[in-house]
């Protein structure tokens, strides 16, 4: 056998001197130059320098893997995929990794360019006509942060360290590359190129004035209140965040927060909101409100501050340039690290002395705010008429992770609220959702989150629409062949509750309304504990009784810990 090094050889070892650790790939007539290198070092006895390949049959559950790995991680990945195909099947995964802002490598091969065996790769199958598309780079254009092709192997590793360089620099996000079949055939020299001469960018503080600014308005504030988002996707972040908060007794609410920002269980927590239908009273009293890393900080329609309210905005992404409508009326804006910011605030409270006596009192004060609303929200952890409720099973689950080192997924779309309230995930890192708005993360995103962390209980909390958006029968087949068991929970409504509930937001007393036609409903449901089971040998479970509920998630995170997936379908009053 003859051993060459190519363009493919070459990728490849870019990425592994990159730190990337696997490529989730789903492979197609683009790849026989990465198939043949992967083989050739394998034979070498070189396996292990290189990215372990994850066959993923559904591009969803590949991209949404790399997006949870590098959530828990901070570490991109690779994911491969096929020519035009395969890349537009990465779909709203790839919406989902550039809102969530986290880092992947997307590369994807193209129809080769000569058609009469002039090159290497060369065309001689049909579907090389047919994949030939005008512009496949557009496809991910609109939600990527740098796209670029791979015109030759001798710069290939070049372009492997810049993209990652540009994806890791925050805002984090994907980033793509293609590479034609003649490219990804080329021989070239074996050649090295050090990746620490990409770092991504340092982060970046306030400017001086700035931080003299928001420290003297917390600080002179009857009301003060943080808001945040996605702080915690740096978990260093949020201990941080916690001493400033503490500094001077400032509530801090959680909104559309797909991470813990603060800690659940903590006196300061104001609590949570994603899509409010009334007003929340703490923001409308709040004086003095700090927007720290945060898409959404409420829903003016429903719910905002008040009119006199001196708003200040720091955040990784500070004026948002890819939403194209997007308004704070904030006093000032500022882009920086939000933890680089939140320290330098705290220090200048401290070194400036601008703590009072009432701050003490405030403390005081929202303490018992907080243990009211914690108190108010305890009452409702039971279930009603014999039916399991959302807050019910959450509570169920809560109880079921006390003690345990548990990483939870959160696809729960119309229970995200109840997730967040009863879950009160308090350790950063703990609870990560896709930050997107195209379901069907948590399938993939399982199975990433569990390679990112072995030794950890992974368990999505996920709708049944949700589910079967993740492409089950694709995502529960890698988790058995790859060994990555993890618990998913299904808030089973039997249906998509988000879309009725829209529709009675804007049509209170419409037709639809009237006639309870919605088209929702996936009745008769399919048994989707079952799809678990045919697809990935998991062990499938669906509950109805409230009784019987704690002994079979019990049951079921028994057999993950046994190194198998389970799947329980808890069954919740229909939509
Ligand atoms: C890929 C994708 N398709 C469609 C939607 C629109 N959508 C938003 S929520 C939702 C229903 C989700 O159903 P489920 O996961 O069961 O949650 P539930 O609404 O029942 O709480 C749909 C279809 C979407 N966000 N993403
Ligand atoms: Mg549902």
């Amino acid at each position: 056998m003859t051993s060459t090094y190519t363009t493919s050889t070459a990728f490849l070892e870019a990425l592994a001197e990159a730190g990337v650790s696997y490529i989730f790939a789903n492979l197609g007539s683009d790849h026989p130059g990465l198939i043949e290198a992967l083989a050739q070092v394998k034979a070498q006895g070189r396996e292990d320098e290189f990215p372990r390949l994850i066959v993923c049959p559904h591009e969803t559950v590949a991209l949404s893997a790399a997006h949870a790995y590098a959530t828990v991680t901070r570490r991109p990945q690779a994911v491969f995929v096929h020519v035009d195909a395969g890349t537009q099947n990465l779909g709203g995964a790839v919406s989902n990794a550039m809102r969530g802002r986290v880092p992947v490598l997307i590369f994807a091969g193209a129809a080769p360019f000569t058609i009469g065996g002039e090159l290497p790769g060369s065309r001689n199958e049909f579907i090389h006509w047919i994949q030939d598309v005008p512009d496949q780079r557009g496809i991910l254009r609109g939600y990527v942060k740098y796209d670029n092709e791979i015109r030759t192997g001798r710069n290939v590793k070049q372009l492997v360290h810049r993209a990652l360089q540009v994806a890791r620099t925050e805002p984090a996000g994907p980033v793509s590359l293609v590479g034609p079949r003649e490219v990804m055939e080329e021989p070239v020299e074996p050649y090295t190129v050090d990746p620490a001469e990409y770092p991504p960018a340092a982060p970046a503080g306030l400017a001086s004035d700035v931080i003299a600014e928001i420290a003297n308005a917390l600080a002179a504030a009857q009301k003060p209140l943080i808001v945040t988002s996605y702080l915690g996707r740096n978990p260093d972040a949020v201990p941080a965040l916690v001493e400033l908060a503490e500094l001077l007794a400032i509530p801090v609410l959680e909104s559309a927060a797909f991470c813990v920002n603060f800690p659940g269980n903590h006196y300061l927590h104001a609590g949570y909101q994603f899509t409010t239908t009334a007003q929340n009273p703490v923001l409308a009293a709040a004086d003095v409100i700090l927007v720290l890393d945060s898409d959404v900080p409420w829903i003016p329609a429903t719910s905002k501050p008040g009119p006199d309210a001196a708003i200040y905005v720091v955040d990784i992404d500070p004026v948002k340039a890819s939403l194209p409508m997007w308004h704070v009326p904030a006093r000032r804006i500022a882009g920086a690290d939000s933890k680089v910011a939140v320290e330098q605030i705290s220090r200048f409270v401290r070194d400036q002395v601008l703590i009072d006596a009432g701050v003490q009192f405030r403390s005081a004060v929202v303490e018992d705010a907080s243990r009211v609303r914690r108190a108010a929200l305890d009452a409702l952890e039971r279930p009603e008429h014999d039916v399991i409720t959302p807050r019910y099973l959450t509570a169920c689950v809560r109880e079921l992770l006390a003690g345990a080192d548990a990483l939870v997924l959160t696809e729960a779309i119309t229970n995200y609220q109840v997730v967040a309230e009863h879950l009160r995930a308090s350790r950063p890192g703990s609870l990560i959702g896709s930050g997107g708005g195209s379901l069907g993360w948590s399938g993939g995103g399982a199975v990433g989150a569990k390679l990112a962390a072995p030794e950890r209980v992974v368990v999505s909390l996920t709708g049944d629409g949700s589910f079967l958006f993740g492409v089950p029968s694709s995502a529960q087949w890698v988790a058995r062949r790859y060994g990555t068991p993890t618990l998913t929970v299904i808030y089973d409504n039997r249906g998509w509750a988000a879309p009725r509930f829209s529709t009675l937001q804007v049509h209170p007393d419409g037709a639809a309304a009237r006639a309870d036609d919605f088209h929702v409903s996936f009745e008769p449901e399919a048994d989707l504990a079952g799809v678990a089971q045919a697809a990935g040998g998991a062990y499938g479970v669906r509950v109805s009784d409230p009784g019987e509920l704690p002994g079979v998630l019990k049951d079921a995170l028994a057999v993950v810990r046994g190194g198998r997936s389970a799947v329980v379908s808890v069954q919740l009053p229909p939509v």
